[in-house]
């Protein structure tokens, strides 16, 4: 699985868009929060907070933070500097002064929000628009084709399959029934080529780890065995159809249901006999010198190889392969390690005999295709198929119809689709795209036709579909959805170029109401990544539209260094010693619009998740006068320890980490827990700001979020600060993936109704 697949699930906005509909960018492999210690409420002095009525006349609602204790003993030594670390207790996600902790927030957080005079209005509006059925891509696999499909507000989507394109659509797979309230969540999958078996994987409360289920497609019955211990896996199997590669950690004690916080190390790939039970499964490939490794395979479209793509951080893999003579897998296969430095990523496309196609940006910071024989692996024979585009990032390519290659390029933000061959690397033709993005694809080299899905803005959802055994190659549409009381017409989406601090130009998307005055009167919602190498492109998202239609939001979306837009330069100038970069750049985005007098200060909220909530943590330590609200979803906010917990130790890639001096000395300067000030005459109050988690997310354990909520508000609590700063853990959730659609729209509605009450907006029928 490839890391842009891999972190999609998060974005709030996003999650229901990569759960539906990027499923089949990579071969179906899923894409894209004791009372020793007293709450000593008593003593808390009251703070004050703004919440709006429908007017936008603010009313004031006082309430008492609860003072967590401050353990001032906890002291870190970082080469030479004495960091104290006063919450070290809120670690511990099981003791019961954390609970009491947790429970003490969500217990100031919950009246707050439901306080908002408009709330059912929100979450009304909210299920009203989300209330449109989504699709996938439908596939074909064997004999049957597969897609997914939501209703509208199904917690998950069901997979169905059909004999024929028209035919009647059953259901194969409906998660809906595994659990009471859907938050048991597929989350990755497989089948096999012949469509004859699909292995699944389940996921439950939104941890990242799940179990593999296998099932008799022509039955439905699932086979009996169950293979645990699974998280970061790679799934492919043999071309016999029998044998399934995959990763695993090994037994650990304790728990591993996603509410811990141990290391996760020591991932092994292990092989699967369909049929068998787990522990008759071998290790197939391991790197017992190299704990923190995950380990990438795939079996080559031939069958003959077996590509194996070792990962250490989140950038860079290292490259080998083994024959698979027989399928007759028994133990380690033999390597042939082909790239020996972690310098380049390297992701298999396909291959005719033993020459294979690789995406990779080796000496090509925007990607192109390279061919490796592999009976000639050495680099100087390598060959470029398709070169590196001087301005267009190569996003995404798959074998089809024989001889060739869809081609996905990201062009200034937006998707760019093109037929390629497969033997010369020649384009044969672009398939006219608006400006948007491709969000879904599916086809195959031994297929003659492909669909793929697009979005936008105002697009809630095209799938086209093309037919290569005819020429010309013209896309029909498949299926279009419509979004009932929405009228795309009525609004406008638009992309803008502005200046940075270093003058560097970013782009950016601005998209509200046609018309809308630009008297500095209107809220924006901006929201902001900025890293591992992601985009951030165009897409259909309900709340925002309930944003622009309600409360004539204008939506902005930065283009901000540390993703992948402009490839690995734009990912470089946002990582390690320049990450403040992409704080400038976010900053510069909030300056442009309020210049531009789209909205002022008072009346602009920052959102932003994971490495967002990041980005969003840092910017109102860095600039509290320049934004009226933020939304921190599940980030990363003690950037000292990081590391320390389940998967953080592959975000050095990106932070750097504090074991490192220099690195050390530039985290210090902006990570979010270390750089809270208490407001006073000199330094402005921080904008009302809600840090959301959840219980099981063991990406981001819920503990940066409950340290950083406990400093700020202890910052806040002797000091000038007005507007609210709250915390809400939810439970039974992780860091978005799988999330029910229950729970997007009591999220979306909370942080709807904060934004309301803390900024005083004003809700329109
Ligand atoms: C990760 O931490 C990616 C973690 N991750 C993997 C691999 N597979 C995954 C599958 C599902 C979910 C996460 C996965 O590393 C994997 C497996 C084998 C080989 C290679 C990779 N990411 C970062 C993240 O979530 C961003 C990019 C993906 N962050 C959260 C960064 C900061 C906050």
């Amino acid at each position: 699985m490839s890391l842009r697949m891999a972190v999609r699930p998060f974005f709030a906005n996003h999650s229901r868009i990569w759960a539906n509909y990027s499923l089949f960018l990579s071969k179906q492999t899923t894409l894209t929060h004791q009372i020793s210690y007293k709450f000593k409420l008593a003593e808390a002095r009251q703070v004050l907070c703004v919440c709006a009525s429908t007017s936008s006349a603010p009313r004031t609602m006082s309430f008492e933070y609860p003072e967590a204790r401050r353990d001032e003993t906890v002291v870190d030594d970082y080469h030479g500097t004495l960091i104290k670390d006063p919450y070290r207790w809120l670690e511990d996600p099981d003791s019961n002064e954390t609970k009491e902790f947790i429970e003490a927030e969500n217990k100031i957080t919950r009246p707050y929000l439901n306080a908002c005079p408009v709330k059912d209005d929100i979450h009304e509006r909210l299920t009203e628009l989300w209330n449109y059925p989504k699709y996938s891509c439908p596939f074909r696999r064997g004999d049957r084709y597969f897609f997914f499909k939501n209703t509208g507000l199904q917690n998950q989507n069901v997979l169905y399959v059909q004999d024929s394109l028209d035919g009647e659509a059953r259901v194969f797979l409906d998660p809906n029934t595994l659990s009471e309230d859907g938050t048991i969540a597929l989350s990755g999958s497989r089948f096999t080529e012949d469509g004859a078996t699909f292995a699944y994987g389940l996921s439950a409360s939104g941890s990242d780890w799940i179990t593999i289920h296998l099932k008799d497609v022509a039955t439905g019955k699932d086979y009996p065995e169950v293979l645990e211990k699974v998280k970061f896996a790679s799934m492919s199997w043999t071309k016999d159809h029998k044998g399934l590669f995959y990763s695993r950690y090994p037994d650990q004690t304790g728990k591993t249901d996603g509410s811990e916080t141990e290391v996760n190390r020591d991932q092994k790939l292990c092989f699967h006999r369909l049929n068998t039970p787990q522990k008759d499964d071998v290790i197939v490939v391991e790197f017992p010198e190299e704990p923190l490794w995950r380990i990438g395979a795939e079996v080559t479209d031939c069958g003959k190889y077996l590509i194996v793509t070792p990962v250490r951080d989140c950038r860079d893999n290292l490259l080998f392969f083994a024959e698979l003579n027989d399928y007759n897998v028994t133990g380690k296969l033999p390597l042939t390690q082909i790239v020996h430095k972690f310098e380049a990523d390297y992701e298999y496309i396909t291959n005719e005999g033993s020459v294979c196609i690789f995406r990779t940006n080796k000496n090509a910071p925007n990607y192109r295709l390279i061919k490796i024989d592999l009976r000639h692996p050495h680099e100087d024979n390598w060959q470029t198929l398709i070169p590196e585009h001087p301005t267009d990032v190569l996003d995404w390519a798959s074998a089809v119809d024989g001889d060739k290659l869809v081609i996905h390029y990201v062009r200034d933000v937006k998707s760019v689709l093109q037929l390629h061959s497969a033997e010369t690397g020649d384009m044969i033709q672009t398939f006219d795209l608006p400006v948007g993005s491709v969000v879904g694809f599916s086809g195959k080299k031994e297929q003659t036709e492909i669909f793929y899905h697009f979005m936008s803005f105002l697009t809630p959802g095209v799938i086209y579909h093309v037919d290569l055994s005819k020429k010309p190659y013209d896309p029909t549409v498949f299926r279009e959805v419509k979004v009932k009381g929405f009228d795309g017409s009525q609004y406008e989406a638009k992309q803008v170029f502005y200046s940075s601090k270093d003058g560097t130009k970013v782009p950016m998307f601005i998209v509200s109401k046609k018309d809308l005055p630009r008297d500095g009167s209107n809220p924006a919602l901006v929201y902001g990544y900025g890293g591992f190498n992601i985009n951030i492109q165009p897409s259909f998202s309900v709340t925002r539209v309930v944003f622009m239609q309600h409360f004539n939001g204008v939506v902005a979306i930065p283009n901000i260094r540390g993703g992948g837009e402009y490839g690995e330069r734009w990912h470089n100038a946002g990582r390690l010693l320049n990450k403040q970069n992409v704080f400038d750049d976010f900053q510069a985005a909030a300056e442009y619009l309020i210049a531009e007098k789209y909205t002022k200060p008072s009346l602009i909220t920052i959102q932003g998740g994971s490495n967002g909530g990041l980005l969003v943590a840092a910017c109102i330590n860095q600039r509290p006068d320049l934004y009226g609200a933020a939304i921190v979803q599940v980030g990363v906010l003690d950037m000292l320890r990081f590391q320390k917990f389940t998967i953080g130790h592959a975000w050095t890639s990106d932070y750097g980490s504090s074991d490192n001096e220099t690195q050390f000395r530039n985290l210090i300067k902006y990570s979010p827990l270390h750089n809270i000030h208490v407001p006073d005459d000199e330094r402005p109050e921080y904008p009302a700001t809600l840090v959301l988690t959840a219980d099981h997310d063991d990406r981001v354990v819920p503990l940066h979020s409950l340290k950083f909520i406990a400093a700020l508000q202890h910052a806040a609590r002797n000091s000038r600060q007005k507007r609210p700063l709250l915390a809400r853990v939810d439970t039974k959730a992780g860091h978005g993936g799988g999330k029910p659609t229950t729970k997007i729209i009591d999220e979306n509605t909370d942080i709807l109704c904060f934004m309301t009450q803390a900024l005083g907006l004003k809700f329109v029928k």
